[in-house]
């Protein structure tokens, strides 16, 4: 169910795709500002559309761990995508611990959940995390891994799983943990 692959996420033909945001998915960096870009063309206009979703499917102006938005994939409708799924792991400035682990855990499930209520068969991650949020990309390709046996139990329409690692070094990384 889970396919580690090497390639830049925004060119992925999964029906859902997930952004590795922050909490008020201000998209200024890292694969948000990829994901953004490559959906709107113009990312300040993906970040007004985003901040919009989270007032209209959470009432409030932020995400806490484990919870999710939803956008449009726009743009990204041309390589099959359907929807962009926003999800927030935790900062770690490169230390790791269980509150961490658990953050990232919540955040990975609170996305493969949505993808199986929006019924879509296959989902792409980035490495959450491990990017400016600094997570060792060990960890988290561990928990990602963990948390993939948690939702086989319960996955009805999810087929397939992907992570997207984007450098041939992250990939080779990622293939050697599990
Ligand atoms: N395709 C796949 N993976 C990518 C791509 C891409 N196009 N671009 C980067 N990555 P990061 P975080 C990888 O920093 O650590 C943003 O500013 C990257 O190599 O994007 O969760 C948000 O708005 C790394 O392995 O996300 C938040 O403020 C992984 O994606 C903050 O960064 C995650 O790196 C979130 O930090």
């Amino acid at each position: 169910m889970i396919e580690i692959v090497r390639g830049d996420i925004t060119k992925f033909p999964a029906e859902a795709i997930v952004n590795a945001a922050n909490r008020y998915l201000e998209h200024g960096g890292g694969v948000a500002y990829a994901i953004a870009k490559a959906a709107a063309g113009d990312v300040r206009e993906y970040i007004r559309i985003s901040k919009a979703a989270i007032r209209e499917q959470l009432g409030k102006d932020w995400i806490d761990h484990g919870e999710v938005v939803v956008t449009p994939a726009m743009n990204l409708e041309r390589h099959g995508v359907k929807y962009v799924i926003h999800t927030v792991g935790p900062y770690c400035g490169g230390r790791w611990d269980a509150e961490k682990r658990e953050k990232l855990r919540k955040a990975v499930l609170g996305a493969l959940r949505k993808a199986e209520e929006l019924g879509v068969r296959t989902v792409a991650f980035p490495a959450i995390s491990a990017g400016i949020f600094g997570c060792p990309l060990e960890e988290v390709v561990r928990t990602f891994k963990k948390v993939m046996e948690e939702f086989m139990k319960e996955a009805k329409n999810v087929e397939k799983v992907y992570l997207v690692l984007y450098s041939e070094e992250d990939y080779r990384r990622a293939l050697e943990v599990l």
